[in-house]
């Protein structure tokens, strides 16, 4: 007799906010990245929010006093820059740099207030979004769009939705990865859109100084330099005995971001932390055969969310109550993430077998965590063939 299911909770954990439903999580290619950084970020609300101040040099920043000011320049308009003007500079020496500029004292409010409708416009279906600072965000839109070319056209469609709304302009770069779609939004400012074509990521990067690669600051920019390293080419093109006798064991993953690849998910504020499936049986099943059944419907329905969701999962957890309430989970990582049912059905079939206690059960339940955008899988794939058995890959380095 089939068990009559007489509770299915969902018991997704973490955000709430709805992921949005992507039918085609796209597989066997590789991810398209934007990375959006505001222009002149606090001086274009100041000037949004007084028109007067357009085309001006504009100062976010301590009171000057007529020079004497002690605080620092928070930012400043690009024609400010166009002097020196620069974040953190002392104001003392932005009066000097910049006589004529217009100061204006910082309204912290308003600037989270224009971060988060803009975060808000980022919010598309189909996009994992990563605020990464009160201005700048990563989107995976690999669920989204069919091409690169696509991601690119959606990139000047946010541009332009972005200037509609809030009268702010953006940089944009878009790549493969976030760390070259990071470098790209730098390239152009303001208002800029620089794409990176998957397979250029080591060009785009050749000629640009380390200094490009977040993590990299000045102690390991100045000791790469004193070994003729200056360039994120000659970075890339060095051996990694040279770069272990620089940076030790940060030399492969150094040399591997040089040459332009990065594995780093992009991580979804909103993402879901897992996405689980539970059944209660109305009586307490003994018959292994149904159990099991019961694993293949949960690893159904829970697979079927996480491609309609455009993810994929990297570990399987099985949940087992027994018929006196004892409740355990027990959970296996996958080689690489994963949207099969038939894998991750096996997998949580063979947790339950290696696991069964042998008594009669009253609850089963199956859950996916450690959740990725459809495009890293791809990655993974693609990591191991890059670095094969030779050199033995380090936990990923973030920024
Ligand atoms: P940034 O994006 O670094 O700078 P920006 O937006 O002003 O200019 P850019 O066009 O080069 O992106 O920082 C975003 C905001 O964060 C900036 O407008 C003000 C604030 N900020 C500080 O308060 N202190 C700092 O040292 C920096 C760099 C920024
Ligand atoms: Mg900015």
């Amino acid at each position: 007799m089939s068990p009559t299911l007489n509770e299915r909770e969902a018991f997704s954990k973490g955000n709430v906010a709805p992921m949005p439903a992507s039918a085609d999580a796209p597989s066997g290619r590789g991810r398209a990245i934007l990375h959006l950084d505001l222009d002149a970020f606090y001086a274009s609300v100041e000037i949004r929010d007084d028109p007067s101040l357009a085309g001006k040099a504009v100062i976010v920043g301590a009171d000057p006093q007529a020079g004497k000011g002690r605080g620092v320049v928070v930012t400043a308009s690009y024609e400010a820059r166009k002097f020196g003007v620069r974040s953190a500079m002392p104001v003392s020496q932005a009066w000097r740099l910049c006589p004529h500029a217009t100061w204006v004292p910082p309204r912290h409010e308003r600037y989270g207030e224009a971060s988060r409708h803009v975060m808000e416009l980022l919010a598309i279906d189909g996009a994992l979004v990563e605020p990464a600072s009160i201005d700048e965000a990563f989107l995976d839109v690999t669920g989204r769009v069919q091409s690169f070319d696509e991601a690119v056209a959606l990139a000047q469609a946010l541009k332009k939705r972005i200037f509609a709304a809030e009268g702010l302009t953006v940089s944009v770069g878009v790549a493969a990865n976030k760390l070259v779609a990071k470098v790209a939004s730098d390239a152009r400012k303001p208002d800029g859109l620089t794409v990176v074509r998957p397979g250029s990521e080591g060009a785009f990067l050749a000629p640009l100084p380390v200094r490009k690669i977040p993590g990299v600051g000045p102690k390991t920019d100045e000791a790469l330099a004193a070994a003729g390293l200056h360039t994120c080419g000659e970075v890339a093109g060095a051996s990694l005995e040279l770069l272990r006798s620089i940076v030790g064991s940060w030399a492969a993953p150094l040399k591997f971001h040089a040459g332009g690849f990065d594995d780093a998910p992009v991580l979804a504020d909103w993402e879901r932390k897992s996405l689980g499936s539970e059944t209660t049986f109305d009586h307490d099943i003994d018959d292994r055969a149904e159990i099991l059944g019961a694993i293949d419907s949960l690893s159904k329905d829970v697979t079927s969310s996480l491609s309609g969701e455009g993810l994929m999962a990297r570990t399987v957890h099985v949940k087992i109550r027994t018929e006196n309430f004892t409740t355990f989970t027990r959970a296996r990582t996958l080689p690489g993430p994963s949207a099969d049912e038939g894998s991750i059905r096996a997998v949580a079939r063979q947790l339950f077998v290696d696991n069964d206690p042998g008594v009669p059960i009253r609850l089963i339940g199956v859950r996916l965590t450690n959740l990725v955008g459809g495009g890293q899988a791809t990655l993974e794939r693609w990591k191991a063939d890059i670095l094969g058995e030779a050199e033995p890959w380090q936990p990923p380095w973030r920024f």
